[in-house]
């Protein structure tokens, strides 16, 4: 460190510049994030001192976790839903195998999910030593439900699907593996870290939820498409119950027992998570969603136009192409098989969109 500090003029030009150097979301075609709504920048100054790591100092942030969880259990059709708000869908992903690994206490434990899933599953695996069975996907990325039985044993303590997929935006066949899950009287988590915020708010949403009798668990990000500030995600449990296989004691704060994987914990983006869900309701989210699957099906119509087929028809706002190149100034990303991907996130105007067809035809001509 200095021995002396810098004036803030120094201090605040030398992070400026540092700023700097950030991409702008402008020409982020890469990205699940997008700028937070300013009702959630708002929110989250009013509260950016608070710590629910230790909530019985910070009642008001607190209860504002409990609507959160209140709200978001409700869209997953089960307002008694238990949950936290963690750091995102990785840290609910690892909580949620956690509990299942507890409630089936065996030898070797496995779990098994679908080659798709989001590489959190790996450091879940990890952490909790636990063997991943990955599940082969059929022509369009979605699990194969017909792969699962052999891989489901008596040392299986949860199934994975995925609403929403990382690389292709698509969603697992939910209401099968809630079946099987229920036969086979498996814990069943469903990771709608992306999904779960844009599914609820299309025309005619496929059941995925709490509705389905075997979903266990849902991993649901604010982060993501809830436009909140960043860290802000949510897991959700049907049985309030299964957070106590977590709990520590903790004898020296205010609440005297706690499961969450944090210790400290940032109220600011709790608070900006509901700030967006009270301040758009139903109604304003499903406008912002309608938006960016008008802005994906464009994206496709146009780069298809082009003659870049997509790769498969998403079921959420991701966009995905047979297309090895990309105009300068652009970020895409690549699927690891290999395909141009691109999130139409709420940043991602119709105009930035029609910006980026014109270049990728300028490409070519
Ligand atoms: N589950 C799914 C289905 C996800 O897509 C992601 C993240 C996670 C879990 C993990 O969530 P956290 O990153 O909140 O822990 N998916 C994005 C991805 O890997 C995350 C992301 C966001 C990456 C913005 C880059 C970026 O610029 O693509």
């Amino acid at each position: 460190m200095r021995e002396v500090g810098c004036s803030e003029e120094e201090l605040f030009s030398f992070l400026s510049l540092m700023r700097e150097k950030d991409l702008g979301y402008r020409n982020i075609l890469s990205s699940m994030c997008t700028p937070p709504h300013p009702v959630a920048v708002r929110a989250h100054e009013l509260f950016l001192e608070t710590n629910l790591g230790d909530p019985g100092l910070f009642p008001g942030t607190a209860a504002l976790e409990e609507l959160l969880i209140q709200r978001l259990g409700a869209l997953m059709h089960h307002p008694l839903a238990g949950g936290y708000a963690t750091s995102g869908g990785t840290e609910s992903n690892i909580q949620a195998l956690r509990i299942a690994k507890k409630l089936r206490p065996t030898k070797s434990p496995n779990v098994v999910v679908p080659e798709s899933s989001h590489f959190s599953f790996q450091k879940a695996c990890d952490i909790l030593g636990l063997e991943m069975r990955p599940v082969p996907l059929d022509a369009e990325f979605r699990m194969d439900a017909d792969a699962i039985e052999d891989l489901v044993d008596k040392s299986t303590v949860a199934l994975v699907g995925i609403v929403g997929t990382t690389e292709y935006g698509v969603n697992d066949p939910i209401a099968r593996l809630s079946e099987i899950a229920r036969d086979r009287d498996t814990f069943f988590h469903v990771d709608a870290a992306f999904g779960g915020m844009v599914v609820p708010f299309l025309d005619r949403p496929a059941p995925f939820d709490f509705r389905l009798p075997g979903v266990d668990s849902i991993s649901i990000d604010p982060h993501k498409m809830g436009m909140s500030t960043i860290p802000a995600g949510c897991l959700l449990v049907r049985d309030p119950r299964c957070f106590s296989s977590l709990n520590v004691d903790t004898p020296y704060l205010t609440v005297k027992q706690e499961c969450t994987l944090a210790g400290t914990r940032p109220g600011a983006s709790v608070a900006a998570a509901v700030a967006v869900l009270e301040y758009l309701g139903m109604d304003g989210m499903r406008a912002v969603v309608a938006g960016c699957m008008e802005n994906t099906r464009r994206m496709i119509e146009g780069m298809e136009t082009l003659g870049y087929p997509r790769a498969v028809t998403p079921d959420v706002n991701v966009a995905t192409f047979s297309c090895d190149h990309v105009p300068a100034g652009w970020r895409v990303s690549r699927t690891r098989a290999g395909h141009m991907r691109i999130i139409c996130m709420p940043h991602v105007t119709r105009d930035v969109v029609e910006a980026f067809l014109k270049d990728m035809g300028d490409m070519d001509a």
